[in-house]
């Protein structure tokens, strides 16, 4: 089993932060996408979108979207601490929330900001400039959505740590390459538990 990734990137470090807390070793291939490695046949034969991170099981399936790849392998080990996708019912319902309402409102946006203002990707898509600045805008307008939940849970999907927490601390590390700044006077939660999280050796990675 392998997994193609770029170390640093958001998409990369989901898993990875994954994988550490899970105590999870597997190989890695690394993936040059800014050199466009991810753009061959080759890799495309790998992953649906082109995109890492991707999983290469020994049979030959892959996986691609990091939510996916992290809930195989929470599947594979079901009895192995902590549970990142929640126990009962109404918990996992609360982690899949929490998970997508980050993932869409926060990571997806600061994405399309970076991506479609700082114009890295050019060679491979068509950059909106005015999409960059409505997303840095949603995303925004988003954050104090997080902010609120932090201040009344400890974690994004409630009393657990949880792959929403995951999700939501790459976010905060990715806001400096949006120009997004969070001070203490309007995210006292939010710096708080990324500080906290930041202490956590899994989180330490990458
Ligand atoms: N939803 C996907 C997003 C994957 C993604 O956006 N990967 C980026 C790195 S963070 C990538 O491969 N970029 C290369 C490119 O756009 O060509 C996931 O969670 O796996």
């Amino acid at each position: 089993m392998k997994i193609y990734q770029r170390a640093g990137t958001p998409s990369a470090s989901r898993v990875a932060i994954y994988l550490k807390l899970k105590g999870i070793e597997i190989d890695e291939i690394d993936i040059d996408i800014r050199g466009g490695e991810n753009l061959t046949d080759a890799f495309k034969a790998i992953s649906v979108t082109g995109l890492i991170p991707a999983l290469e099981l020994d049979d030959g399936t892959t996986i691609s979207e990091s939510v996916a790849i992290c809930r195989y392998f929470e599947a594979l080990y079901p009895d192995q601490k902590p549970n990142l996708f929640g126990i009962s019912p109404i918990e996992q319902a609360k982690v899949e929330m929490w998970q997508r309402i980050v993932e869409l409102n926060g990571l997806r946006n600061a994405f399309d900001a970076f991506r479609n203002v700082a114009q890295i990707y050019k060679d491979r898509e068509n950059c909106i400039e005015e999409w960059g600045h409505e997303a840095k805008l949603r995303l925004t307008q988003f954050l104090p959505k997080l902010e609120r939940q932090l201040s009344m849970h400890p974690h994004v999907a409630g009393e657990n740590l949880s792959i929403a927490d995951i999700t939501a601390f790459v976010l905060v590390n990715f806001l400096p390459y949006v120009d997004v700044s969070i001070d203490d006077n309007s995210y006292p939660s939010l710096l708080a538990w990324h500080q906290k999280l930041s202490q956590n050796p899994a989180f330490q990675r990458r």
